[in-house]
């Protein structure tokens, strides 16, 4: 079984009849997805919403009940991937385009957890491109005033066209290096117009998962 499958799965087990769970986006995050969908089928009662249309279609096929926002006014429990934690259980996420969604699902989360294999701990956040979610108008603008920040941008793209987000939004993908003051950073970005929010989630991990290639499953 492959790492990404035993860390989700692993997860899965803090999920208990009645509550309302947030799904993540990602190739891990539909590991839990999957293992969830094996839970209702053996009785598991949840509600849940999800962080990007392709994890609510999936949720969907596997007969996990998807609600709407306005019934509920929180989340019991969400899990999710992340491209980078580091021992702060600081993320970058959004690899894969829904970190808006995800950071609003997060935000309404009594307990986030994060599931990854051992590849994904970091000393210090920023090897891996910052994804920044930014509004097409001006973009120009936005991306020049992102690179004053310091990193190089690219916009990122699917297939030769402009990738857009489930928020009719662009990604820039912001190669930082490292990023050594990751609250400071975060903070200097959502302070320039244009832009939605960033791929850092600062102090919103209450727990991760980490599966090691030795079997090893260390949670943080
Ligand atoms: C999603 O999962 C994204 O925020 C993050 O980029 C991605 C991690 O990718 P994967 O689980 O496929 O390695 O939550």
């Amino acid at each position: 079984m492959n790492m990404k499958r035993i860390a989700a799965e692993y997860a899965v087990q803090y999920i208990e009849d009645g509550m309302k769970v947030g799904l993540g986006t990602g190739s891990t995050a539909y590991w839990a997805i999957q293992k969830i969908g094996e839970r209702i089928k053996e009785g598991l009662s949840i509600q849940a919403v999800a962080t990007s249309k392709a994890s609510e279609r999936q949720a969907m096929e596997l007969g996990i009940p998807i609600i709407p926002f306005h019934e509920i006014d929180g989340l019991d429990l969400t899990i999710d991937g992340a491209d980078e934690v580091d021992l702060d259980l600081h993320l970058i996420k959004g690899g894969g385009g829904a970190l808006l969604r995800e950071k609003i699902v997060a935000h309404h989360s009594k307990r986030l957890i994060i599931v990854a294999d051992e590849r994904k701990l970091v000393h210090t956040l920023g090897q891996f491109p910052l994804p920044v979610e930014v509004v097409p108008f001006a973009v120009e603008w936005t991306l020049n005033a992102l690179q004053r920040l310091g990193c190089r941008t690219q916009l990122r793209t699917d297939e030769e066209q402009l990738f857009i987000t489930d928020n009719g939004n662009y990604i820039v993908d912001c190669n930082f290096g490292t990023i050594s003051a990751p609250l400071k950073l975060h903070n200097e970005i959502l302070n320039i117009p244009g832009v939605v929010d960033n791929g850092l989630f600062i102090g919103r991990a209450d727990l991760a998962v980490i599966a090691h290639y030795d079997g090893i499953v260390e949670v943080l």
